[in-house]
């Protein structure tokens, strides 16, 4: 078998570890809430085989759906592939057919035609279903009780576009989830799908529109009246693919925008708006209304928070050079001509969470991941962007009270999922994995989960699940609770 390549996307959390397995009764320090009740799922890229090229990234690596269930106290762990075409193309074939990430001129001529896509972003839950996404192409389908596929996701052969978004929004009130899909018509299509799915999971609406320049739309929000695309300036080119290259640069001179319409109206009444240049953002926390304002709050940096996407731009700034905040966007919508005010909330990070309930509505707490200042040593190596954060914040976006939740020394944190209390008043709990170094090695380490209430997460965890083993890192997870399961399509 050829040799993996020794980069920040193959070491440390990112060590492949390929591997399919089922352990049940995980040691549990602490307790576990009777809140905590149904299932952690968890997106994890893990290439099946060596890549085609040494500078591979691991967001070209093949989707694996991993479950920790949480079964009255006890807990259990899966985790399997995503059988997407292309892992069944290359499984069979015994290696990479696929090159590099979203380029398919780059792939061996055997699979031309063959899905590409790897399912490796987000598990979403919607109407009793399981889907592994990946914004380069439709959801899988895969059996929450299983972790088999079902097979790709398309409406009952309605959906036109041929992408699905990793970030889907669901509106907890009305149980309908927003979704778009970029690239919608094929490679380098400019065109956007915007669509809605009614709370029994039918597709009710598909619209396309173009948007101002071929960006990456990773994510976007909704309020109760509105859905708003904000995009950034790292684009594709066909030209460059067709040459092997990059699918993404990032482009420093160019500005964001806000693409904003009303959630149930037509795509002809979408207004953009200029925003600030070459900054990024990967992630919404949420928006809502206040009278004639709308919020934006989203996890914005000074560039692309990916290296490998600056470089391809020409853009040199050291990974640890890297600035931003938890900012928030507020147009007037009274406005003919709505422009951007923004202000700082809170210090930078990523991977931002919200109860489900708070979606497109007033809110005021919300939680995401960010570096320690006090932490001592060094970050983990691995995860998406080679270094794993090491705190977890709360943050009351309203009055900027924040709090933080510490980890050991060394150790690495993946995005929380937040299950809501039956008790009245009582705030939830976070559920994430977190990989605590063995040695100085940074492939030698174990992953736990911690369990820590939402609104306590200073006092850290009320119960430690230990796997025993090293895991390879997360994208995003989500939490489904025995209710859904117990009703879910596929048993
Ligand atoms: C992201 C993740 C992806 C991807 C594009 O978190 C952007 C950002 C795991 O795959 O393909
Ligand atoms: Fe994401």
């Amino acid at each position: 078998m050829t040799a993996f390549p020794q980069t920040i996307h193959f070491i440390g959390t990112n060590t492949p570890r390929r591997m399919e397995l089922s352990l049940r009764n995980l040691p549990v320090e602490g307790q576990i809430p009777a809140d905590v009740e149904g299932a952690f799922f968890r997106a994890v890229p893990d290439n099946a085989h060596a890549p085609m090229f040494d500078d591979d990234i691991a967001l070209n690596h093949d989707g694996m759906i991993a479950r920790f269930n949480f079964d009255k106290g006890a807990v259990d762990f899966d985790i399997r592939y995503v059988e997407t075409e292309r892992y069944l193309a290359e499984k069979q074939a015994r290696r990479a057919l696929f090159g590099r990430y979203r380029n398919p001129f780059t792939d061996d001529p055997s699979v031309e035609g063959v899905d590409r896509t790897v399912a490796n972003t987000t598990p979403v839950w919607h109407a009793g279903r399981l889907f592994m996404t990946k914004e380069d192409g439709r959801g899988y389908e895969v059996n929450p009780h299983t972790l088999a596929t079902v097979g790709k996701w398309d409406y009952e052969g309605k959906l036109r576009s041929q992408t699905f978004t990793a970030h889907p929004r669901v509106d907890a009130q009305t149980g309908e989830l927003f979704f778009f899909g970029y690239e919608a018509g094929g490679l380098c299509d400019p065109n956007v799908a915007y669509c809605i799915a009614d709370k029994d999971g039918n597709l009710v609406k598909e619209q396309w529109f173009e948007q101002p320049y071929l960006s990456t739309i990773h994510d976007f929000v909704i309020t109760e009246k509105y859905a708003i695309f904000p995009i950034f300036p790292t684009l594709a080119d066909l030209d460059r693919l067709k040459a092997g290259g990059a699918h993404w640069a990032h482009h420093q001179d160019k500005p964001s925008y806000i693409g904003i319409m009303p959630r149930y109206g037509d795509v002809s009444e979408m207004k953009w708006i200029e925003g600030p240049v070459g900054v990024s953002c990967f992630h919404e926390v949420n928006a809502y209304e206040d009278g004639d304002l709308v919020h934006i709050d989203l996890c914005l940096t000074n560039s692309n928070a990916f290296a490998f996407m600056r470089e391809a731009g020409g853009v040199h700034i050291d990974q640890r050079e890297l600035q931003g905040a938890l900012t928030r966007w507020t147009l007037d919508m009274s406005k003919a001509d709505p422009q951007i005010a923004e202000r700082p909330l809170g210090p930078p990070g990523d991977l931002c969470r919200l109860a489900d309930a708070d979606q497109g509505r007033p809110y005021n707490r919300a939680w995401y991941l960010s570096m320690n200042p006090q932490a001592k040593g060094p970050p983990m190596l691995g995860g998406p962007v080679g270094a794993n954060f090491n705190a977890l914040l709360r943050i009351e976006p309203g009055n900027g009270r924040l709090t933080m939740m510490e980890v050991p020394p060394g150790a690495g944190i993946s995005e929380p999922a937040h299950i809501p209390s039956a008790t009245p008043g009582h705030g939830g709990w976070l559920v994430m994995v977190i990989d605590v170094p063995n040695s100085p090695n940074p492939a030698d380490y174990s992953s736990e989960v911690w369990v820590v209430e939402a609104d306590a997460v200073e006092n850290g965890p009320v119960a430690r699940v230990k796997t025993g083993l090293p895991l390879r890192s997360q994208v995003h997870g989500a939490w489904v609770s025995r209710e859904r399961l117990d009703a879910s399509v596929h048993h």
